[in-house]
Formats: C-alpha cells, sequence, structure tokens
C-alpha cells in the first residue's frame, strides 16, 4: 500500500517512490500473467491439480464461487502481499522460510466465557475444512480468485461463547522478528492488527483459512492460519494470527494507525469511494490485460449489504 516511508517525509518526498512502486508491481504482475499461460485464468475442475505442498485431506467441496476462474497457484503464491516477509511482491514467497508455523497456538481472549490457548491442531480440529472460491480485491487495484480451506470464524465463536458486552473482534499477527525480518523495520507499528464488528465476524461469508488449492496454507499466505473476508478489501484478511480478542470497543488497526485519512476500519470494496491516492472504480484481475469494473462489497452484497443498512459508507469506508 506504498508506505514505506519515515513518518516525516513529506507528501511530495515520496510520489517518485509511488510511481516507482506502481510501475514494478504492473511489471510484476505482467510477469505473473505470462507465467500463468496465455489465458492466465484456470478453470475449478483443473485446478486440483496446482498446489505442490502437503494436500490437506477430507475438504469438503462447496457451491462458492464454482463459476468463476481462478488465479494460476503461481501467482497466488509469489504475488503477495505480507509486509512482515517483506515490501515487495516477489518478497514473501522468497523469504517465506523464516516463518515457523508449528508448533503454533491461538490464543482466544477478552469477552468470552470460555477464553483459551488453543495449540493449531486443536483449535482446527473440531471443524469440517471446506473449499470456497472467493474473489480477494487488494486495495491497491488488483483482485485474484483463490480455493481456500478453511472453516466459518463463527464456528469457533460460537465455541468460546462470546458475552453480550462483547460487539467487536480484534485480531493480531505473530511478532516475531527473528521469524519476519520485515518486523525489523517499522514500516507499520508491528505487530499487525485487524478487526471487525460482531455481526461481520458472524457472517457466514467470514473464513477462518488454513489452506489454499487443496493444500496447506503456504506461509507466504499467512500460515498456519489467517483470516478471509472477501466483500473487505484484501488488508482485512489478516495472516498468521495468534490472537482473538472479543472487545466491546472497536479496536485500532494496523493501518489505520498508519494511514488513518485512507484506511478506514471498515474498509469495504467500494467502486463508488475512492481511495484518497486513486480510484477504486476498475481493478485487474491478476492474469488479465483489460480492467474489470469493481463491484459494491466485491460482488457479495446480497450477502452483507444488510450489515451496512443505514450507514454512511463514505464516513465509514
Ligand atoms: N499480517 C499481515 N496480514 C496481511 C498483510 C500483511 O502485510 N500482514 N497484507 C494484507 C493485504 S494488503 C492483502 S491484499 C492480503 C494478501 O493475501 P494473499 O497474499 O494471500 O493474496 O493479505 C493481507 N493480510
Ligand atoms: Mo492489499
Amino acid at each position: 500500500m506504498f508506505i514505506k516511508r519515515a513518518q516525516d517525509l513529506r507528501w511530495s518526498d515520496v510520489t517518485p517512490r509511488e510511481h516507482y512502486l506502481r510501475r514494478r508491481e504492473f511489471i510484476q504482475a505482467a510477469a505473473v500473467a505470462v507465467a500463468g499461460g496465455v489465458a492466465g485464468l484456470i478453470s475449478p475442475s483443473e485446478a486440483r491439480a496446482q498446489g505442490k505442498g502437503p494436500k490437506l485431506p477430507n475438504v469438503k467441496k462447496t457451491e462458492w464461487g464454482q463459476a468463476e476462474m481462478l488465479t494460476p497457484y503461481d501467482a497466488v503464491t509469489t504475488y503477495n502481499n505480507f509486509y512482515e516477509l517483506g515490501i515487495d511482491k516477489d518478497d514473501p514467497s522468497r523469504n517465506a522460510s523464516s516463518l515457523k508455523p508449528r508448533p503454533w497456538t491461538v490464543s482466544i481472549e477478552g469477552l468470552v466465557g470460555k477464553p483459551g490457548k488453543f495449540p493449531f491442531d486443536d483449535l482446527v480440529k473440531p471443524y469440517q475444512l471446506e473449499e470456497r472460491i472467493y474473489r480477494l480485491r487488494c486495495v491497491e487495484g488488483w483482485s485474484m480468485v483463490i480455493p481456500w480451506i478453511g472453516f466459518p470464524l463463527r464456528d469457533l465463536l460460537a465455541r468460546v461463547e462470546p458475552m453480550p458486552k462483547a460487539r467487536f473482534v480484534e485480531f493480531t499477527t505473530l511478532l516475531a522478528p527473528t521469524q519476519f525480518p520485515g518486523q525489523q523495520s517499522p514500516v507499520l507499528d508491528w505487530p499487525y492488527t485487524e478487526g471487525l464488528r460482531l455481526d461481520e465476524a458472524m457472517n457466514p461469508l467470514t473464513l477462518l483459512a488454513v489452506g489454499l488449492y487443496g493444500e496447506v496454507l503456504p506461509n507466504q499466505n499467512g500460515a498456519p492460519i489467517r483470516l478471509v473476508v472477501p466483500w473487505k478489501y484484501g488488508f482485512k484478511s489478516i495472516k498468521s494470527i495468534v490472537r482473538i480478542r472479543l472487545v466491546e470497543r472497536q479496536p485500532s488497526t494496523a493501518w489505520e494507525k498508519s494511514q488513518p485519512r485512507e484506511y478506514g476500519f471498515y474498509s469495504n470494496v467500494n467502486p463508488e469511494v475512492d481511495h484518497p491516492r486513486w480510484s477504486q472504480a476498475k481493478e485487474r484481475r491478476i492474469g488479465e490485460f483489460l480492467k474489470r469494473p469493481t463491484l459494491k462489497f466485491n460482488g457479495y452484497g446480497d450477502q452483507v449489504a444488510s450489515m451496512y443498512a443505514g450507514m454512511d459508507l463514505r464516513k465509514y469506508y
């Protein structure tokens, strides 16, 4: 999101760096598209064979996204935003092995009847893993279609019994500068944090992902467990989660702290509300050449729009 600058730099100082980065990203995106083949995109039936890592057993197929063409595995796993592993798109895959996703513990705390520190396997064991093909729209103006594997966050929340006072959920990424070289520079106020309103967290679309393309989640995609909130800009889908806390007040988020005018708490995909520095009306689907129009709520309005009835989405961006 082009924020790799010292606090004291002025607008005029950073513009050339941004142009440079955007050009670089375009070139990288084009290279990824070529690597994915002429058409760039693949059908769900072609997709199963794509993964290269350990397979996840007993995954239930679902109807989600079956009509979509998928972004090739190589693009999904080499064109990433994961600032803990570096700020360029190819850094996370290059630096992926520095992250140790096992053993891993997720602490669930705050306003819940049954808090606990859950070793990864215990956390996941009760749930039937399912595959859901979701669109992911990055605030930078590109998008992908990814076959995620996971389970609804609401099932985990039900298990820990939220108290009536709980209104928001805060998520935190692992803080470990030895595993995450990016945390050795103050690019963001580490650890990365994100938040959802409780009804957003309980929405059936909101997924905790532990895999993609039939395999265990690659480190660069947020191993071992990350959020996927498909109607919001990609940065809400926080990676490598170690803490989930239920709270009464709206939590602050890493991007809001960094650039409050640019990145709000809600960050619903919305072509009608531009980013202060660029339009959000269109997007480039990685693997395609022409831009396509961006859909409100990333096309998931039927499932989520009612949560925002009566809210001014320009104010609550
Ligand atoms: N902890 C953490 N989570 C993160 C990020 C990050 O830098 N750190 N980047 C976000 C952004 S901007 C996007 S677009 C998505 C990208 O997910 P992907 O690499 O799996 O496609 O992850 C999001 N989650
Ligand atoms: Mo993003």
